[in-house]
């Protein structure tokens, strides 16, 4: 008998329980019990029903994803298996809890009933994975619930509740009680019925109930918003066969579709992104019994946008927060754009009024260090200056109670010099938040030489609590994500002055899939602010001896193009919209005489890829060998999350195993030599040079010291 799927007999009910943590995925060994367990149901007479539940925190959360790496993901059994739960004559209850996701629910759909506690969710977000449902859920869902929803439920990838699920006749009963005992019940009353069980499969839907633009509008949906994920359009063929065919002829048209899903780059990218950002909250190092700090008081120092928006993530999380400012103009400025940020996400219909006020209500204002002094986490966000920022930490080294985890929200700055200015370093780490700092989901955790074991574990705790993704970073110029913003800036700007625009540097870059190119990007966040930050990495001693570096970004700054803000930054924006401004086409051309950068009218598309992603690559490898990031999985999950980079490409370092490690290192020998390579733009790092010496990839992470 299989160790993870039991059976037990309650009277003439089986009762199968799976028992698989984590989550009772679909693996192999659940599969076999399944099967095993089901036929055994079938052949034994005194067995009159069945109820099919979990052991732990939830129902099936679907097929074991890391199998379809493996090649171990068995489709066609897992079919006959549901075939067979489905074609008894014994009605099976599946009784669910917590969430049964993809072939959870699909298992469950291939039972007779579906009873669900109240706060449980189901659904079929395998297009997350670049996959779509390939145990026929594509097929039994739109028969039970309608090809609406069912399509929208795919497509989207989306849970909804028990409420609404038994609102559309997938789960047959919300039962408050106990799950189990209300399961039984139900498969003792429909077994005592003597009826012929429902079998979905059996169900057609109703040509009347389909929208007739329903898939048409689909298609316009996905043509609005093209990805590179190959799931949407075959889940809408999917689920016009389900509307079209019969259910023996729908299954395979699912089938050849999935593996279709399957065989792509694009679902690898996808699924390698949900473990990578899973494996990215883990700390390599730290005790498994490290003793986490509670924290049931957060402070925030200074309301400005992002002060403001770290404090409502707090907020949203139901904890109370300090928001302390210099004086009450500047205070109650900044809970007056928090209140706003919240109207405006009530008016959205994302929340009541009541919640808005209940959140507002955790938000103290107070213009004094003292009202710190209960924080268990006090988060700095003042202006982006060492001198400042030293000021601030020094402060809050006497105003924040012992044992208080103190941290500073710096972009860039060194944090182990902001730990020595608290006087206690050891409770100092960074908390690198990205704008809109209550929207983006990284956050980079800055690990100082000497912040405490402990005080890195709870935050990484505390940022998954508030929805974020967290990512840890040692202490470098810009961490993980802006240091390798620098060079591909940097490129940028030098094909602007080689003859490149803003709208064709932009356009190729997002012909990729980044959501916005280097140009819009920061016009969007500020030139000004680009621009200081490129002048405080010259006065901190970390750029090279080019006066042509970045140029273009200080000389829009002293022109007053500060990007958005201002209607002109490299674009002039007509009502919002970028357009190339001639203005700044002669300003680079200026720039390039200057400079002695000679001006050329052949640079493709495929040119503006390779030299500013390939640099940023190569500054990702470097980051690797300093041990600044842990994996290249982080440094992905820092770029798809804090930067826009498609998660189906999986982030630059798979992307870098995508093109190939070696072109990689060899476009960027090839650009030291027709470019020049005066200020060693182009040198290769360590591990890039060793990883094509070895032939290893990012993927073959880590490298043993061979
Ligand atoms: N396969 C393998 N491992 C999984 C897993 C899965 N489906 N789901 C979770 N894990 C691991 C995860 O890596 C982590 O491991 C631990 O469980 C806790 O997860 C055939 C083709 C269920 C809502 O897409 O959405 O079915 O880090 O940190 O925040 O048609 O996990 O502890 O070592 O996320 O409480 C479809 C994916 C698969 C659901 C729980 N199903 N999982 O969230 O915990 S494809 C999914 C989730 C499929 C069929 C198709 C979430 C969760 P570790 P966690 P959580």
């Amino acid at each position: 008998m299989s160790t993870v799927v039991r059976l037990e007999t309650r009277g003439s009910v089986a009762v199968v329980c799976v028992d698989k943590p984590p989550v009772n995925a679909l693996g192999r060994a659940v599969r076999d019990g399944l099967q095993q367990a089901f036929e055994q149901v079938r052949d034994d007479d005194g067995i009159r029903s069945a109820v099919l539940h979990c052991a732990g925190r939830t129902f099936v959360a679907g097929a074991d994803i890391a199998e379809f790496d493996s090649g171990a993901f068995d489709g066609q059994l897992f079919h006959q298996t549901l075939d067979m739960i489905e074609g008894l004559d014994k009605p099976v209850v599946a009784a669910i809890h917590g969430t049964a996701l993809g072939g959870g629910l699909e298992l469950a759909l291939a039972c007779h009933s579906r009873v669900a506690v109240p706060d449980a969710k189901v659904g079929l977000p395998e297009v997350t994975l670049g996959l779509l449902p390939g145990a026929a859920g594509t097929q039994r869902l739109p028969r039970i619930a309608g090809a609406s929803l069912g399509l929208d439920m795919i497509i989207t990838g989306k849970p909804i509740s028990a409420k609404r699920a038994q609102e559309a006749g997938i789960i047959d009963q919300v039962i408050k009680t106990d799950l189990l005992e209300g399961a039984i019940a139900v498969a003792e009353n429909l077994a005592a019925q003597d009826a012929p069980v429902r079998r979905i499969s059996e169900m057609q839907v109703d040509p009347a109930t389909v929208p007739a633009s329903l898939f048409d509008d689909a298609r316009a949906t996905l043509q609005r918003r093209p990805t590179g994920n190959p799931a949407p359009e075959r889940i809408i063929q999917c689920v016009e066969a389900a509307v079209k065919l019969p259910f023996a002829e729908g299954v395979p048209v699912e089938a050849r579709l999935f593996r279709e899903c399957l065989n792509s780059r694009e679902s690898a990218a996808l699924r390698h992104r949900f473990f990578a950002e899973r494996e990215a909250a883990k700390v390599p190092g730290l005790p498994k019994d490290v003793q986490l700090r509670d924290i049931r008081r957060v402070g925030v120092v200074g309301a400005g946008t992002m002060g403001g928006g770290i404090a409502m993530n707090f907020a949203n999380a139901g904890l109370p927060v300090t928001l302390v400012e210099a004086s009450q103009e500047a205070l109650d400025r900044g809970l007056a754009i928090v209140r706003d940020n919240y109207d405006t996400t009530a008016a959205k219909g994302r929340l009541t009024e009541s919640q808005v006020e209940e959140r507002m209500a955790l938000l103290q204002g107070s213009l004094d260090d003292a009202d710190l002094g209960d924080c268990d986490l006090v988060i700095e966000a003042v202006f982006e200056n060492m001198d400042i920022k030293r000021q601030v930490l020094a402060r809050l080294g006497k105003a924040c109670k012992p044992g208080a985890i103190i941290a500073s929200n710096t972009s860039t700055l060194d944090v182990d010099a902001l730990a020595q200015a608290s006087g206690r370093p050891a409770d100092v780490l960074g908390m690198h938040f990205f704008s809109p700092a209550n929207v983006m989901r990284l956050l980079e955790v800055v690990r100082g030489a000497e912040t405490a074991p402990e005080v890195l574990a709870t935050v990484m705790r505390l940022a998954r609590g508030i929805g974020k993704v967290p990512v840890v970073s040692g202490v470098c110029y810009g961490f993980i994500g802006n240091r390798m913003l620098e060079p591909y800036l940097r490129e940028t700007e030098f094909l602007l002055m080689e003859g490149a625009t803003p709208a064709q540097v932009d356009g190729a870059i997002q012909s990729l899939g980044l959501a916005m190119g280097p140009c819009r990007m920061i016009d969007l966040a500020g030139v000004d602010v680009a621009a200081k930050v490129v002048q405080e990495n010259r006065k901190a001693g970390g750029l090279p001896d080019d006066p042509a570096y970045r140029a273009v970004v200080q000389k829009l700054m002293a022109m007053g193009r500060h990007g958005q803000k201002t209607k002109a930054g490299y674009y002039r924006y007509e009502n919002r919209k970028p357009v190339d401004d001639p203005e700044v086409m002669q300003l680079c051309a200026d720039l390039a005489k200057e400079h002695g950068i000679s001006r050329r009218d052949d640079i493709s598309d495929q040119e503006i890829i390779e030299r500013c992603l390939y640099p940023l690559i190569n500054e990702g490898a470097r980051i690797l060998e300093e041990g600044i990031s842990y994996r290249p999985g982080d440094i992905d999950t820092v770029w798809i999350n804090g930067y826009g980079f498609p998660d189906w490409l999986g982030g630059p370092m798979f992307w870098a195993d995508t093109v190939g490690v070696q072109n990689v290192a060899d476009r960027l020998a090839h650009y030291a030599e027709h470019r020049g390579d005066a200020h060693a733009y182009w040198d290769r790092s360590a591990l890039l040079e060793r990883m094509v010496s070895q032939g290893l990839r990012f993927a073959d992470w880590p490298f043993s010291d061979r």
